[in-house]
């Protein structure tokens, strides 16, 4: 079977490049995931992108991050939410798929549990970057909101067939602590089917569990629509709920169990894509959705 990956903006070029290389090389999907968001969670320069290590912090000055992995066979989901000190919650989420009876542990919970399986609490000190802290003295001193909106979804399929999303945020800059967005939500900011495909969400996850997209792309996706109409669609249809004015930002990617990609947005949206049938990996643009 052709293996496949794709990923939210174009930050996770590097993620889908290094997908492409463990797919080939049969790693499966889950653990090809893992990987490569753990890499990126662990790193404080991409920290800027709102994921992990040097992801923003909350009101308090505490960086808490949600993260969660779906697998395509049922009832296969883990996930942590507002998950301070650890370096790699995407690591912490896959643990609570594998050994948890639970899907969902958030804050101090999730915490105990992580120290449980091995993990080393980390200062807070440590998950700030000199930039993450500069941007938190700034919002101190204007008190100002920060509005961007980037997230790390990433899909994965593997030679064997098995797809795998996986999705990881430090949330809305400055949040309220203890707020946890769509990325961590089944159905919202992830989905995934193994007879059907994935779905994974970015934006303003405030806003966007409220509408559980993934699930819709993936219900799409079954009807027989392309990864392309199936997101444009569900993007579409929420923008005639909520009306021009109030749409909100909102990208998803999606992936069919054939291995074809697809995106759309409410705003502007880059996003990284690789089949192994052309085997390049792209950088591909969507305009904003219209109604
Ligand atoms: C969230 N969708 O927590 C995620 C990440 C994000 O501003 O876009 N934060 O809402």
């Amino acid at each position: 079977m052709a293996a496949a990956a794709v990923g939210t903006w174009a930050f996770s070029l590097p993620a889908v490049q290094k997908l492409r290389s463990l797919l080939k090389n049969g790693v499966g999907a889950t653990d090809s995931l893992q990987e490569v968001i753990a890499d990126i969670e662990d790193s404080e320069e991409t920290g800027q992108y709102i994921i992990g290590r040097g992801g923003y912090p909350n009101k308090n000055g505490q960086v808490q991050c949600d993260a969660a992995i779906m697998e395509g066979f049922p009832g296969r989901f883990g996930a942590v939410a507002a998950l301070h000190g650890i370096g790699t919650p995407i690591v912490v989420a896959r643990k609570v798929m594998d050994k948890s009876i639970h899907s969902l542990l958030v804050g101090e919970g999730a915490l105990a549990f992580a120290r449980e399986e091995g993990f080393m609490e980390e200062e807070n000190e440590c998950m700030l970057s000199q930039q993450s802290a500069e941007a938190y003295r700034e919002y101190l001193g204007k008190k100002t909101n920060y509005h961007g909106h980037d997230t790390l979804g990433l899909i994965a399929l593997d030679i064997y067939g098995n797809i795998t999303v996986g999705v990881s945020t430090s949330g809305a800059p400055f949040k309220y602590p203890g707020r946890v967005g769509d990325s961590p939500l089944p159905g919202c900011g992830l989905y995934a089917d193994c007879q059907v495909g994935a779905a994974a969400a970015t934006g303003e996850g405030d806003k966007i569990m409220c509408f559980c997209p993934c699930f819709h792309v993936v219900l799409l996706m079954k009807q027989g629509l392309s990864p392309n109409d199936a997101c444009e669609s569900v993007i579409k249809e929420i923008i005639n709920r909520v009306g021009d004015e109030d749409m909100f930002e909102l990208g998803i990617i999606a992936m069919n169990i054939k291995g074809e990609t697809g995106a759309a947005s409410s705003v502007q949206f880059t996003y990284c894509s690789w089949t192994q049938e052309k085997d390049c990996v792209e950088q591909l643009i969507r305009s904003p959705c219209q109604q």
